[in-house]
């Protein structure tokens, strides 16, 4: 029987060599995690978890949840990690629309998700930061050496949510082979080898911290430094012991608020990746100019791991996202007519290739319309690409915000608004913010007479969006623009709050 993905990283993993470094005292080796992963296997298939199952989860980042994620590749199951800050709200419409048979949480949330799990057919189980929970006691008296599931590249691996533009957020779901394909590029593309540390500071809820930095270390047989979240002085730190740094956007701006930030700091490192927001040329400029080190841009999505990334050896331009990654397929085209645009011209970014992801679950209809006749999915972002082949993203085709490498969809923040008492309406937009890159911002018109302040409407959004989608600041409004066919103009908008965050 083979696994596609678990036996690639079965294969590549250097036994007693180190996977996972928590402290100096703390290190998993790969035999010492592989053989935790077949425990929990073992505990998850006792309690009737089948291939194909969902099992969500929702814990803190950990070493033994990493360890998790490996576990349900064995045993078969579809991985659904979820946003720690997401409230029982929002929880409740995952579970419902997933349908896992199992959801693991924090032992503290238990109670509040046992209604809700109940209520859906799944059972509860728990893991804690510290690595203890009953899952964990289930593990213990399981054999390490679990007989693998069977699973075929085109079998699911994984289901992620992405908010959507309209409605309810999306389960994208990904396959062995989708993961797999895309995680052996990014480690030739980038040359990562067992010789590299890496230092993961990201969260592990979302493509970026789990499959790009987890996957790619383990195929490299290589180890990183776990992090439980991101720390710019710890990060700091590190660096003389590590080769390797993968973030977001606002990583780097943070990075270069530390006076201990300089060329001896880096001296060890070897390579520098930014992606899930824009970064700015001038966080690009200065971070080269402070370290000596060009960052390298590379752009992807949920629903299609990484497609594009500027090169290692060649020149990394700043506010570029590079070339398609080798086997993937990017072309912009027009989005009227959807021909293919000349060079330098900015239309919708459409992508074809082995890393994109087999369609929305039970959404057949919308998964039809984000793909063209030929197959090639549908982006949402609007770019161009130049004459040498760079492409560079230069706005969105979808109203999103992303703030510190979050996606917000306005849409279901102004949902949330519009219902509290004395709304009329709200429009929710990004608008440059210094650390976040965008602050979340409403602008909310009130019924003459309404008594709501910003601190009504924070409060009322308290337990029904997670504090990343909450607005930083919110202004009132007598209305909103519209054009003549009466849709709200947000642009005009996003012009007249412009220098709300950055305003000295
Ligand atoms: C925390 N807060 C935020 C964010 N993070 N608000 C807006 N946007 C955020 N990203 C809230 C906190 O709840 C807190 O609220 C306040 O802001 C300040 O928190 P702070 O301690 O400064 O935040 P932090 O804990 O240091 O987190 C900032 C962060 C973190 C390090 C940038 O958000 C992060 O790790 N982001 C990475 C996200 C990521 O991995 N994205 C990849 C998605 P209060 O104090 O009011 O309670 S995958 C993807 O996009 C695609 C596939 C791709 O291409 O990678
Ligand atoms: P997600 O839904 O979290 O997968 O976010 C995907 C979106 O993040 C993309 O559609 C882009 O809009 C954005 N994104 C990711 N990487 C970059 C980048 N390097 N530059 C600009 N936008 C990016």
């Amino acid at each position: 029987m083979s696994n596609h993905l678990f036996d690639a990283m079965r294969a590549a993993a250097p036994g007693h060599a180190p996977f996972i470094r928590i402290d100096d005292t703390r290190t998993w080796t790969y035999d010492d995690a592989f053989a935790l992963s077949g425990r929990l296997a073992g505990a998850m298939d006792t309690l009737g978890i089948r291939p194909g199952d969902r099992v969500a989860v929702q814990v803190e980042k950990s070493a033994e949840a990493l360890i998790l994620y490996l576990a349900c590749l064995r045993t078969g199951a579809v991985y659904l990690p979820l946003n720690t800050a997401y409230t029982l709200a929002e929880l409740d419409y995952f579970i419902g629309d997933a349908e896992p048979r199992l959801v693991v949480v924090a032992p503290a949330a238990r109670e509040g998700v046992e209604t809700i799990a109940k209520s859906h057919g799944a059972i509860v189980e728990t893991l804690d930061a510290d690595g203890s929970g009953s899952l964990l006691d289930l593990a213990r008296d399981e054999p390490a050496d679990f007989v693998d599931a069977s699973r075929t590249a085109d079998d699911l691996a994984a289901i992620l949510y992405t908010s959507g533009t309209t409605g309810r957020s999306k389960g994208a779901m990904l396959t062995h082979g989708n993961l797999l394909s895309n995680a052996l590029t990014l480690r030739d593309y980038w040359r990562v080898t067992s010789d590299d540390r890496l230092i993961h500071a990201l969260p592990i809820f979302h493509t970026h911290g789990l499959f790009v930095a987890t996957n790619v270390t383990l195929l490299a047989g290589a180890s990183m430094f776990l992090l439980s979240k991101f720390d710019a002085d710890e990060v700091v730190s590190l660096m003389p012991e590590a080769t390797m740094l993968m973030g977001v956007p606002t990583f780097y701006v943070r990075l270069l608020q530390s006076p201990r930030l300089d060329k001896q700091a880096v001296a060890n490192i070897r390579l520098f990746i930014s992606g899930s927001a824009p970064l700015l040329a001038e966080t690009h400029t200065e971070f080269q100019a402070r370290t000596g080190h060009a960052i390298l841009e590379r752009y992807g999505m949920t629903e299609t791991n990484m497609n594009t990334s500027n090169p290692y050896d060649g020149k990394r331009i700043a506010g570029t996202v590079g070339f398609p990654l080798p086997g993937v397929t990017v072309r912009v085209t027009d989005p009227a007519t959807g021909l293919e645009l000349p060079p330098d011209e900015t239309g919708m970014i459409e992508i074809k290739g082995p890393n994109v992801f087999k369609g929305y679950w039970r959404m057949p209809e919308k998964t039809a319309a984000e793909f063209t006749a030929d197959g090639f999915f549908i982006s949402g972002d609007l770019g161009k690409i130049d004459r040498d082949g760079y492409i560079s993203i230069v706005g969105r085709g979808k109203d999103l915000v992303i703030s510190g490498g979050y996606n917000i969809y306005p849409k279901e923040v102004e949902g949330e608004i519009d219902q509290i008492e004395g709304v009329v309406e709200s429009a929710v937009i990004g608008v440059p913010h210094p650390d976040f890159g965008e602050g979340v911002t409403a602008v909310v018109v009130r019924k003459p007479g309404a008594v709501l302040d910003e601190k009504t409407i924070v409060s009322a959004l308290q337990d029904r969006l997670a504090r990343y989608k909450q607005p930083k600041r919110i202004i009132f409004a007598d209305d909103l623009p519209r054009n003549t066919m009466g849709k709200v103009q947000k642009n005009i908008l996003r012009q007249q709050y412009a220098d709300l965050y950055t305003r000295t």
